[in-house]
């Protein structure tokens, strides 16, 4: 089935589309980012998980098309939002590895930085950690350039990949995503409540901003507000939601 799936033609017929899911500061408790999480409604198969399309774009190569999309319209997402009033709003965008190996990430970044306007510091790239990305001179260099550009990297999923702490040693980033995983139970188990800690802890000392994912409950907020995690994102706070729900789902929000 999924091979039938004819991806480009998709991208052609505008069957892609972004939704959204909000970050809340645990502090302020405002609204500072919406990460873009992408949706295939295929015109047979109905609406597609990236987790089953994203994949195979990877082996196919037809992730860097599909990703520069993703990256042109989350920018030019943001720059709506500013227009509308929404201030101080980054965006996260999703980057696979291979997006790295093939095609340019940073000209395309900054082809977008320059058709929006937007500041480049609100586009947040966030990148999965991966056996794919160790000891490449290539993405290295990348994202050296990403930076230069003015943008923020921030390491996804953070404690269920390979060599966590070694990304922490080298790669530039700025932001860490504690994968769901290890938030789940942190309100019931003690061994999790203690790695959790831990890792917010971790990701402070090293200056970065600690975003904890999955939040479903609200004694996990409150367990993560006392561990002082910077940020929180989940269905507690809302599920990703396409552009008109998630902007009116802002105006209400307080
Ligand atoms: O939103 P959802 O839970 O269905 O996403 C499933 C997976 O797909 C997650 O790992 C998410 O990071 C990934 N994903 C979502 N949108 C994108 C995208 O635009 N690009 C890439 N590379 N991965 C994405
Ligand atoms: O790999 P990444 O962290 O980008 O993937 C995010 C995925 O997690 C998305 O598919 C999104 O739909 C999903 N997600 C977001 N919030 C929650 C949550 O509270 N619980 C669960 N189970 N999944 C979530
Ligand atoms: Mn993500
Ligand atoms: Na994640």
């Amino acid at each position: 089935l999924i091979f039938e799936m004819n991806l480009m033609q998709g991208l052609h017929e505008g069957q892609f589309q972004l939704y959204y899911q909000p970050q809340i500061d645990l502090h302020t408790k405002k609204v500072v980012g919406m990460e873009a999480l992408i949706r295939w409604h295929h015109h047979e198969h109905g609406l597609i998980s990236p987790a089953d399309f994203i994949p195979l774009a990877e082996i196919t190569g037809h992730i860097v098309p599909l990703g520069e999309w993703v990256i042109q319209e989350a920018a030019h997402q943001l720059k709506e939002w500013n227009a509308m009033g929404f201030r101080g709003l980054t965006v996260s965008v999703n980057i696979s590895p291979r997006q790295f190996q093939q095609g340019n990430l940073p000209e395309v970044i900054q082809e977008a930085i320059t058709q929006t306007d937007i500041e480049p510091s609100s586009l947040i790239i966030e990148i999965t950690e991966s056996l794919a990305m160790e000891n490449q001179e290539r993405i290295m260099k990348q994202m050296d350039a990403i930076r230069n550009l003015g943008c923020c990297i921030a390491i996804d999923d953070f404690g269920s990949g390979y060599s966590s702490l070694r990304y922490l040693q080298h790669f530039p980033i700025q932001s860490l995503k504690i994968d769901r995983r290890f938030v789940e139970n942190i309100h019931s188990n003690q061994k999790d409540a203690a790695i959790a800690s831990t890792m917010i802890n971790l990701g402070k000392s090293l200056e970065l901003t600690v975003v904890a994912e999955g939040i479903e409950e609200m004694e996990q907020l409150k367990t993560l507000r006392k561990m002082n995690c910077h940020q929180v994102q989940g269905y507690f706070i809302s599920r990703p939601l396409p552009v008109q729900d998630i902007t009116t789902w802002m105006e209400q929000y307080s």
